[in-house]
């Protein structure tokens, strides 16, 4: 299977996320990427590309995805961080002020940090020096994969081996180690691309939050989440099981939401229901927000999941049989992250020889 990694990923080394109540060293790291790439080498997986930032291409892209305003913010943040004090080019910035609900959102505030609440919903996700550059790398990565997917005539498989992840990203926000919507951008790709209707399956512990409301009104874009229930588990606010879509985009969102401590067994019935919902929507593409956090040893998830399991993970989403964009997002026990994802991957070309594009 095609691989497109992030060749400036290791730009975004976030050192500090906000982690019950102290400053924790941040878990989404660089390693993460690494692992996975050497273990995709070991076992021969490719070919291997590496994702080109087109410049104004990649600017037309985002902003089929993105707001001008958040994407303005993003490109200048690290300047405006830096100005407000020199000292500040030797650390992250991290937001620690939000609107709540009944203030103003559409006032753009000149103050840094006021901004930087506007466009986040955490205080886990720092913006470094290299933020910008690295999450357009990895926005590359998922444009990329998608692009191929399409040059394969709809046959093909790829898996964009993006970092920092994108999921929790929406329209006009960052959070959740996420800046820019991989998986968004990828489905947004194949539709441009020509694909009448896009599914996008979300297997990351944490619920798409940012996938969900980029699509939550449109009906060309189903997507399905797989996650911990919100009710205990990140992001909290979104997820829940009676969220269906709204507008011309009702019923074209569902959420499985799962107890914390589920194992595969049960968590493979979700995915059973969830494949089935993307066989009722006839869809002609598949992109898969691929996060392995789901793994019994992940160091701030609940589910049970065994490497083994990926295998099989990866076998049942051949299953569905469609053109497919894998596109990385979390999983944090770094020394099975590389493991497990590359059982995904394999167990779905096994499945499905015909798919390595
Ligand atoms: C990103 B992805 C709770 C902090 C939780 C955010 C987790 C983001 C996960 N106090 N930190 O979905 O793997
Ligand atoms: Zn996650």
């Amino acid at each position: 299977m095609l691989v497109v990694h992030n060749p400036v990923h290791h730009l975004h080394a976030g050192r500090q996320e906000m982690f019950r109540g102290r400053l924790v060293d941040c878990h989404e790291t660089p390693d993460r990427l690494t692992r996975v790439l050497a273990e995709l080498q070991r076992r021969g997986v490719g070919p291997l590309q590496a994702a080109v930032d087109a410049g104004t291409t990649l600017d037309s892209a985002l902003a089929r995805v993105h707001t001008p305003r958040y994407l303005q913010f993003l490109a200048h943040a690290w300047r405006d961080w830096v100005a407000l004090d020199p000292a500040n080019a030797g650390r992250d910035a991290l937001p620690s002020v939000w609107p709540a609900p009944g203030m103003r959102f559409d006032v753009l505030p000149d103050s840094f940090a006021a901004r930087l609440g506007l466009f986040s919903f955490d205080a886990g996700t720092p913006l470094t020096a290299g933020s910008w550059a690295a999450a357009r790398g990895g926005a590359a990565c998922a444009i990329g994969a998608a692009e191929a997917v399409l040059a394969a005539g709809g046959r093909g498989s790829a898996f964009a081996l993006s970092r920092p992840p994108g999921h929790h990203a929406g329209a006009d926000f960052l959070g959740g180690y996420c800046f820019l919507n991989n998986a968004a951008l990828a489905a947004q790709a194949l539709r441009e691309g020509g694909q009448a209707r896009v599914a996008v399956l979300d297997v990351d512990y944490h619920h798409g939050n940012g996938t969900q409301s980029i699509f939550y009104e449109r009906a060309d874009v189903l997507t399905v989440s797989i996650h911990g229930d919100p009710r205990t588990e990140y992001p909290f606010f979104l997820g829940h099981a009676d969220e269906r879509g709204a507008g011309a985009g009702g019923g074209f969102n569902l959420n499985l939401p799962l107890p914390r401590g589920t194992g595969f067994a049960r968590w493979r019935e979700a995915l059973q229901l969830g494949l089935q919902a993307i066989a009722q929507f006839d869809a002609q593409a598949l992109v898969v927000s691929l996060g392995v956090d789901t793994f019994e040893g992940d160091p701030i998830s609940g589910f049970g999941l065994k490497s083994a399991d990926y295998l099989l993970l990866g076998q049942d989403i051949a299953g569905a049989a469609l053109p497919t964009v894998f596109v990385f997002e979390g999983g944090y026990a770094v020394d099975d992250v590389g493991v497990n994802t590359a059982n995904v991957i394999e167990g779905f070309c096994a499945a499905w020889p015909t798919a390595a594009a």
